[in-house]
């Protein structure tokens, strides 16, 4: 295709056709970088702004990873406390305390339980806020694993516990206890959590939380908690400093200013890909959050004054012919977008904005009564430079 041009030939062409063949000559990128417009990308570029992310232990997803229905286990974004303990396979054991009876489970113990499958976005709590814009904290995998409702069932129900906190094998230095997070039982159900030990069909990688970790489809990823070692039943809320404080934000109720803990992952989509197609480009991204299903994706191309439909593929459509997946295993798993683009060479403002099934739209910008770093919604701009 991109033929070079000699020098001899380059003698005899008139100026036009000069700029034919050179145009044809210089090949064109592959992909188009998309910037963020806000946060930490935006004032120090992307390389030192992984980098000072790296000194709060967070690793976002390359953009582009996030096109595809399953995200690779390889660069999958990450977010932690540092500490990553190697826990070995033999001598594991999750521990439920506080429900119907106490029980242990060891590794074979848990492997013989019948594994369910879900299909959902993971996503940190703070994805995408004003800090880091560019909305890499987030990742989709097929986790398959028993459900909570089956290892509860083996400890004889609940008993008296309407929640649960779940604690991490990783002893954060200084505090020296694990991590932890805590639902409700009643969030749990609804959101249908699994203890899974496969991540893509793999075994968990340590990173991710060998050998059992908590996944809890449609809710923010803190309380996927990693390193699974112990399940507690409690007849009250818990307390702890990641439900209580870490993870919360801000709500104007009447006149008063009232923390709110991060839960039900928001309404979003973003453009993740610009690619070169045969004639011009394809951008394609993700749309997910807001409980119920994704009906349309709109983009736009010039800052906002026009928007057009995009093409949507949802998880069901996807997995149509998948037997293993039934449709409420998918209930929390982003939909894809693709749309042509065909644009003369300068500077465009990018961003697309979904709509579910409730008729709800992504919000273009947060609403005021909201304070704070959490489920942050709206519309992500993205600048891209098309050469000519
Ligand atoms: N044990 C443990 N689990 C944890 C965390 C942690 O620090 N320790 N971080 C949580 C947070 S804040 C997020 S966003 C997700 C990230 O999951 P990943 O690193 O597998 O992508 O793990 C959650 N589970
Ligand atoms: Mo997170």
């Amino acid at each position: 295709m991109n033929q070079p041009v000699s020098m001899n030939s380059l003698a005899t062409l008139t100026r036009d056709s000069i700029a034919d063949v050179a145009g044809t000559a210089i090949a064109l990128p592959d992909e188009l970088d998309l910037l963020p417009v806000d946060g930490l990308p935006r004032w120090f570029g992307r390389r030192l702004a992984a980098f000072f992310m790296r000194f709060v232990s967070m690793e976002e997803a390359a953009p582009r990873r996030l096109s595809t229905m399953l995200t690779p286990v390889v660069g999958y974004f990450r977010r932690d406390r540092h500490v990553h303990p190697r826990v070995a396979a033999e001598g594991y054991q999750l521990q439920v305390t506080g429900v119907g009876g106490d029980k242990s489970f060891d590794l074979a113990a848990l492997r013989s339980l019948p594994f369910e499958d879900r299909v959902c976005v993971q996503e940190c709590a703070g994805n995408g806020n004003h800090l880091m814009g560019s909305a890499g904290l987030c990742g989709q995998a097929r986790w398959s694993g028993p459900s909570l409702e089956t290892i509860l069932e083996c400890c004889g129900g609940p008993g008296d516990a309407s929640h649960f906190a779940f604690h991490g094998l990783d002893r954060v230095p200084l505090l020296k206890s694990g991590y932890h997070y805590g639902l409700s039982l009643e969030e749990l159900r609804e959101a249908r959590a699994i203890v899974a030990l496969e991540m893509n069909g793999e075994p968990l990688s340590r990173r991710h939380g060998f050998p059992a970790r908590l996944v809890v489809p449609k809710i923010y990823s803190m309380s996927h908690v990693k390193w699974l070692g112990r399940i507690e039943g409690k007849t009250e809320p818990h307390d702890g400093i990641h439900n209580r404080l870490v993870f919360t934000n801000k709500e104007l109720q009447g006149d008063r200013w009232v923390r709110v803990q991060a839960r039900w992952i928001g309404l979003k989509s973003a453009i993740t890909h610009c690619r070169r197609a045969r004639d011009g480009w394809v951008l394609t991204g993700c749309a997910w959050g807001g409980g119920s299903p994704i009906t349309r994706v709109e983009v736009t191309t010039d800052g906002g004054a026009t928007w057009e439909d995009a093409d949507v593929v949802t998880p069901d459509e996807h997995f149509e012919r998948d037997s293993r997946l039934v449709a409420d295993d998918m209930r929390g798993a982003w939909a894809l977008f693709t749309h042509r683009w065909r644009p003369h060479a300068g500077e465009y403002l990018l961003a697309s904005r979904v709509t579910n099934a409730d008729g709800v739209v992504q919000c273009m910008q947060e609403d005021s009564r909201i304070r704070g770093h959490f489920d942050v919604t709206r519309v992500k701009w993205r600048r891209v430079r098309v050469p000519g």
